[in-house]
């Protein structure tokens, strides 16, 4: 048995029997993964289910992040949080008027953007209407753009600060023009590092009903994991499982995206940044548990354009996109520029020998005539 594998650890043999008989890998098997030395060997088991779930394709989108203020009242709490501030008068702090943020959002019809990404701290003041109108205001100028808004943590404040119930929140939101929601806010759901390292924060629970309560409302949404922090490796394993169980519930989860962790600037700046290797790791791994996730995303913010690249080897099949002006991972000291052309994006991926398709947020091929575009008809 694997004589002829690229596989040095004995201990991946069995998952390799089970990834090849479209098995579900276990709690352990997921240790034993993030355990094992042979990550070459880790990452052939990976490429094994990219390739049979989206074959030679790499995706990635024109999209535009725009953070409408970083206030947030548990900028004390989250130690890894480079990006919160305590009030507007907090060197650093911002906060965009609907229309400043209107103006903004102009550059993603200059740019043919088909999404735009935006969160923001959980801010003490702004009204519901804030909310409101930043979405009837973009889906009025752009119809055609996707709006990614608010990680489940932001839903939740809204609930709790305007008295309204989580569905009261997204039904609302949705007819101002909510499309999905990102993956942010899920940090690490073991309750014991997550108090360590955001305490008070939404709890796992708190954050698996906002995703599935979106989900029962036929909003699609993303998942994240934050790593390279205090978290175990046990740790890791239970949120793939904890998301996969949530995925075989509600099914509208599109992409999960390994973050890693940033130290500078936060409260864990004593900690070293992640290094190729382990994100590789979370990439692989990350495929392999989350049998029931359609795509896999390397965030080339995070982990650098050629640890992306190679990731596209190792479980990933989604790079990300354009981006601009990032800011989360920014202020905590990324190196990586805060955008990347298509030009760049494409010859990545086709140097890592993949074919590069232009997609919008729930993978929909993407066709350009000049400066117009639309969706492929299915
Ligand atoms: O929720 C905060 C994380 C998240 C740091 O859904 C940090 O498509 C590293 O969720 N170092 C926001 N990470 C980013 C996010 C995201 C990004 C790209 C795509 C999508 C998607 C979602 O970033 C936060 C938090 O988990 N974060 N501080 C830091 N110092």
């Amino acid at each position: 048995m694997g004589k002829n594998l690229p596989i040095t650890d004995a201990n991946l043999y069995p998952i390799h029997d089970k990834v090849q008989g479209e098995e579900r890998l276990s709690f352990d098997d997921g240790v034993a993964l993030y355990e094992s030395p042979d990550i070459t060997g880790v990452g052939y088991l990976a490429n094994i289910v990219r390739e049979s779930q989206n074959g030679n394709f790499a995706y990635y989108n024109i999209n535009q992040h725009i953070d409408y203020s970083n206030v947030c009242i548990l900028h004390a709490r989250c130690h890894f949080c480079a990006f919160a501030r305590k009030n507007i008068k907090t060197d650093g702090a911002w906060e965009m008027s609907v229309d400043e943020f209107l103006d903004n959002a102009a550059y993603s019809i200059d740019h043919g953007c088909t999404e735009i990404h935006s969160v923001g701290g959980l801010h003490p003041k702004l009204p519901f209407e804030y909310y409101l109108d930043m979405l009837r205001g973009l889906k009025k100028r752009m119809p055609q753009v996707h709006l990614k808004f608010f990680t489940a943590v932001e839903i939740h404040h809204f609930s709790r600060i305007f008295k309204m119930s989580i569905e009261e929140v997204l039904i609302a939101l949705r007819d101002a023009g909510l499309d999905s929601l990102p993956g942010g806010g899920a940090e690490i759901f073991a309750e014991e590092t997550r108090e360590k390292i955001c305490p008070g924060k939404l709890s796992a629970e708190g954050w698996l009903e906002v995703h599935d309560i979106a989900h029962r409302l036929d909003i699609p949404t993303n998942a994240t994991m934050l790593y390279g922090h205090l978290e175990t490796v046990e740790d890791r394993v239970d949120h793939l499982i904890r998301l996969r169980a949530q995925q075989d519930k509600s099914g509208g989860f599109i992409t999960f995206i390994p973050l890693a962790f940033h130290p500078e600037n936060t409260r864990m700046a004593y900690l070293p940044s992640t290094s190729g290797l382990t994100d590789l790791q979370n990439i692989a791994v990350s495929r392999l548990m989350l049998d029931n996730f359609p795509h896999i995303k390397a965030y080339w913010i995070m982990i650098g354009m050629n640890v992306a690249q190679v990731s596209l080897s190792y479980g990933a099949d989604d790079i990300d996109g354009t981006v601009t002006e990032e800011k989360i991972t920014h202020m905590a000291g990324a190196v990586t520029p805060e955008s990347v052309t298509v030009a760049e994006i494409s010859r990545v991926i086709r140097e890592a020998g993949r074919i590069p398709i232009e997609r919008d947020t729930l993978y929909n091929e993407i066709i350009r005539e000049g400066h117009r575009w639309h969706r492929r008809a299915a």
